[in-house]
C-alpha cells in the first residue's frame, strides 16, 4: 500500500487534534493509502518532545524545510492565522496538497491570495472545518436535502465559550489582531457561517455588531505589563440567505458558563431540527408532518447503521467524540484526493466564507447592511 507522508506545521490544540487524526484514520477507514506522519514542525523547543509524544518520525523548526522536502505529500497547517497564507503558498507551489486550519487567512486579501496560488499550481486543498464531518450534522444536511425540512426560514447559530471572562487572563495570540485578525468572529463565526453555507446555502447581505469587553490584559511573558486587545471578544450578526431565508449568528468568548456551546437550529416548513455540539451524537427533530397528536422534538441518536458514519467506529449507541471529526475529515480528503475530486471542505469556501466574515466587520463599523457577493 503506498504511503501518504504528512508534515504538520504547529502542534497546539489543533495540531494534537490532527496528529491524533493522522494516526487513527487508517484503523477506522478502509483507504488506498497507509498515512505516516512522517516530519512535525514547530519553532518552539517543545517540537521534538511533541513529535514523541504525538507519534512523528521526525521533528524540524525551519518550517521552508519542511515544505522543500521532496518525501512529503501533504502540508498541514495548523499555525496561528497570520501564518496560513505564506505556509499554504509556499507548499501549493512547491507541488504539495495543503490542508489548512479555518479561518482560511485572517483577512479576505489572504484568502484571495491562497485560492489563486491553489487554483494557479493544482495543488489538491482541504480546510479543517470539522464540524462538517459530525455525523448529526451531516445527517441535517441530508434532511434538508430529502426535503424532510421542507422550505427552510431559519438559521440560528451560536458559539459560545467563557475561557477569557478573567481580566488577568493574557494577551495570548488569540487577542492579537497582527496574529489571528479577528477574535471570536473568525474563530467560532467562521464555524457558523460555514455551516450556514453548507446547510442553507450562499447569503447575499449581513449586518454585523461586535464588541471587545475587555481592552487591555497581561502580557503573556510579563504579566506586570499590559497591551491593547485589538480583536473582538463576541461577534453578532443578521444574515439574509439568497434562498429568502433569514438567520442570525453570536460567537463570544463572554458566555459564563459555556465552554464549547456551539448550537444551531434550522426551521422550516415541514419541520425543525436542532443540533448542540454538547451532545454531539444527538440532532433533535420536530416533524410537522407527524400525526397532529403526535407532534414533538424527538431527540435521533446518530450512531445507527443507516446514518453517517454508522458503523466506522461502534456498534449503535456506542458514542464517538470531538476527536472523530478530524479522523472523518482526514478520511475525506485522502478519499477525495485519491479520486481526483474536490476536497470537502476546501479553500474555495474558506474564501466564501472569508467574504461574509469580512463584511460583517465591515457592516459593524458603517453600522450599514453590507453585501456578502
Ligand atoms: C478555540 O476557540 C477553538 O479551539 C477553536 O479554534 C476551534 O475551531 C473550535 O473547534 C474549538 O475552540
Amino acid at each position: 500500500m503506498r504511503t501518504l507522508n504528512i508534515a504538520q506545521i504547529g502542534h497546539g490544540f489543533m495540531g494534537k487534534a490532527h496528529s491524533n487524526a493522522y494516526r487513527q484514520v487508517n484503523r477506522f477507514f478502509d483507504l488506498p493509502v497507509q498515512v505516516h506522519l512522517h516530519t512535525l514542525c514547530g519553532r518552539s523547543e517543545g517540537v521534538e518532545e511533541s513529535a514523541r509524544q504525538l507519534g512523528w518520525t521526525h521533528a524540524e523548526r525551519d518550517w521552508r524545510k519542511v515544505i522543500e522536502n521532496p518525501e512529503i505529500d501533504v502540508i498541514d497547517v495548523s499555525t496561528p492565522g497570520h501564518l496560513h497564507a505564506p505556509m499554504a503558498i509556499a507548499a501549493a507551489e512547491a507541488g504539495k496538497a495543503v490542508w489548512c486550519e479555518k479561518p482560511l487567512g485572517n483577512t479576505l486579501a489572504e484568502a484571495e491570495s491562497m485560492v489563486e496560488a491553489v487554483t494557479r499550481t493544482g495543488a489538491a486543498h482541504g480546510l479543517f472545518h470539522n464540524y462538517r464531518a459530525v455525523p448529526a450534522i451531516q445527517l441535517l444536511r441530508r434532511m434538508i436535502d430529502d426535503g424532510r425540512i421542507g422550505q427552510i426560514y431559519h438559521f440560528r447559530a451560536v458559539y459560545l465559550q467563557d475561557w477569557i471572562l478573567s481580566p488577568s487572563f493574557p494577551r495570548v495570540w488569540r487577542l492579537q489582531k497582527s496574529q489571528t485578525g479577528t477574535g471570536a468572529h473568525g474563530d467560532l463565526n467562521a464555524h457558523l457561517i460555514d455551516l450556514a453555507h453548507f446547510l442553507v446555502g450562499g447569503l447575499t447581505e449581513v449586518s454585523g455588531l461586535m464588541r471587545t469587553f475587555i481592552t487591555e490584559r497581561p502580557l503573556p511573558d510579563d504579566p506586570s505589563k499590559t497591551g491593547e486587545v485589538d480583536v473582538d471578544d463576541a461577534a453578532l450578526a443578521l444574515l439574509r440567505f439568497e434562498s429568502g431565508a433569514i438567520g442570525s449568528i453570536e460567537a463570544s468568548r463572554f458566555a459564563a458558563g459555556r465552554k464549547n456551546y456551539n448550537c444551531i437550529e434550522v426551521n422550516g416548513s415541514k419541520g425543525s431540527a436542532v443540533f448542540n455540539l454538547e451532545r454531539m451524537n444527538e440532532l433533535q427533530f420536530f416533524d410537522r408532518t407527524a400525526a397532529d397528536d403526535a407532534q414533538g422534538f424527538t431527540v435521533i441518536n446518530v450512531t445507527d447503521q443507516p446514518h453517517p458514519y454508522g458503523g466506522t467506529y461502534w456498534p449503535s449507541g456506542h458514542i464517538i467524540g470531538y476527536e472523530h471529526t478530524f479522523i472523518n475529515l482526514v478520511a475525506g480528503f485522502i478519499q477525495a484526493m485519491e479520486r481526483g475530486e474536490p476536497l470537502n471542505p476546501n479553500f474555495n469556501d474558506g474564501l466564501r466564507t472569508q467574504r461574509v466574515l469580512e463584511a460583517v466587520e465591515r457592516s459593524h463599523e458603517s453600522r450599514a447592511w453590507v453585501a456578502t457577493v
